[in-house]
């Protein structure tokens, strides 16, 4: 039986184009800043993002983090959702890296009341840290991929302006955020100071995030991106695929969340488990397992021994991606799979 992977939109394999573009990628030494490829993919990034320059990185993480440094001093406040993955699944490197201190906001489907955020914003008090970046995450992941909306982000940036803060999105999956409104990642990432994407989800780059902003204030990731070990020399090699990624695989993730929707809809009419459709937006299909008989680890080891990989989200909630290499006829296959193990 064929597994079909379905744990993340991380585990998609580069595209031939990819592999060839990578083969054939002139490079040089990017720490003097002399590699042509990834000056172009920076290039690229800052107009896709509607921002004045961008800065290439290893990972979504090393972006966040980089990000988080090059806005904060030690021993301020950073404002983060709950669930955001800078808070959840970043090792705890706003305390570990910028010596600062996450003050959290709980969201609906990850979109944050912005009376709550601008409560949580500091008063001027010696016994208080100063509040110095609030973050967002669009689409959301332990929402279950859902979209900010733009009214929310726009009260939210708002506010935060007001405040003289700075707004940081997460943004790795930013472009699923504008297929999903019809809308271009530069529009969706207007409202913010500054944005990270991943070439390595659903646009199937093997390796690589970007982070925009405005000139000076990239300048001065790039002195912090440094100082994480994240100065590469010949990383052209990498950015080649991100920039097939940007000119071929943004279009298509309309299929993905194509996909994800009869997914869901098919998860919808089993017993045993519930789902919320209006929490399908994007890539991700989160359901909660509410036949007693099962919880969210143990289904997801029966799955794989039928080959659906997917991944426990907590002890009750289980999260599938689509991505490039899930093909439309994979979901009916997927579906029956998952039907067969329920009704064991
Ligand atoms: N998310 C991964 C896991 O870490 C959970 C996944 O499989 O979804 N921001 C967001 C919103 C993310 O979902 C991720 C990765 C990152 C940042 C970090 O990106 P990488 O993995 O490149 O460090």
């Amino acid at each position: 039986m064929q597994p079909i992977d379905l744990r993340s939109d991380t585990v998609t394999q580069p595209t031939p184009a990819m592999r060839q573009a990578m083969f054939d990628a002139p490079v040089g030494d990017d720490v003097y800043g002399e590699d042509p490829t990834v000056n172009r993919l920076e290039q690229v990034a800052a107009q896709r993002m509607g921002k004045e320059s961008a800065l290439f990185l290893a990972s979504g993480t090393q972006a966040n983090q980089v990000a988080i440094l090059s806005h904060t001093a030690r021993g301020e406040e950073v404002i983060v959702e709950e669930e955001s993955h800078i808070f959840y699944y970043e090792a705890a490197g706003i305390a570990a890296l910028s010596a600062c201190q996450a003050r959290t906001v709980p969201g609906h489907r990850g979109a944050m009341d912005p009376n709550r955020v601008e409560a949580a914003i500091r008063a001027d008090n010696i016994h208080y840290p100063r509040t110095a970046l609030i973050c967002v995450e669009n689409t959301h992941n332990r929402a279950g991929g859902t979209v900010l909306p733009p009214a929310n982000l726009e009260a939210l940036a708002a506010l935060a302006h007001r405040h003289g803060l700075p707004v940081h999105m997460d943004g790795a999956r930013v472009f699923n955020a504008a297929i999903a409104q019809g809308s271009t990642a530069a529009t969706v990432a207007a409202p913010v100071d500054s944005v990270m994407f991943c070439l390595s989800k659903g646009l199937a780059a093997p390796v690589g995030a970007l982070l925009a902003g405005s000139r000076e204030w990239v300048a001065r990731a790039r002195r912090y991106r440094k100082l994480l070990g994240g100065g590469m020399r010949q990383a052209g090699i990498l950015a080649a695929a991100g920039l097939v990624a940007l000119e071929t695989m943004v279009d298509r993730l309309a299929e993905d969340h194509a996909n994800a929707r009869e997914l869901a809809r098919g998860l919808a009419e089993m017993p045993g488990l519930d789902l919320d459709l209006e929490t399908v937006q994007t890539n991700m299909v989160l359901f909660e397992v509410v036949d007693s008989t099962w919880d969210a680890p143990a289904l997801v080891a029966a799955l794989g021994q039928v080959g659906v990989l997917c991944g426990a989200f907590g002890p009750r909630h289980i999260r599938l991606v689509t991505h490039n290499d899930v093909a439309a006829a994979d979901v009916p296959e997927v579906l029956d799979r998952i039907e067969g193990v329920l009704s064991r």
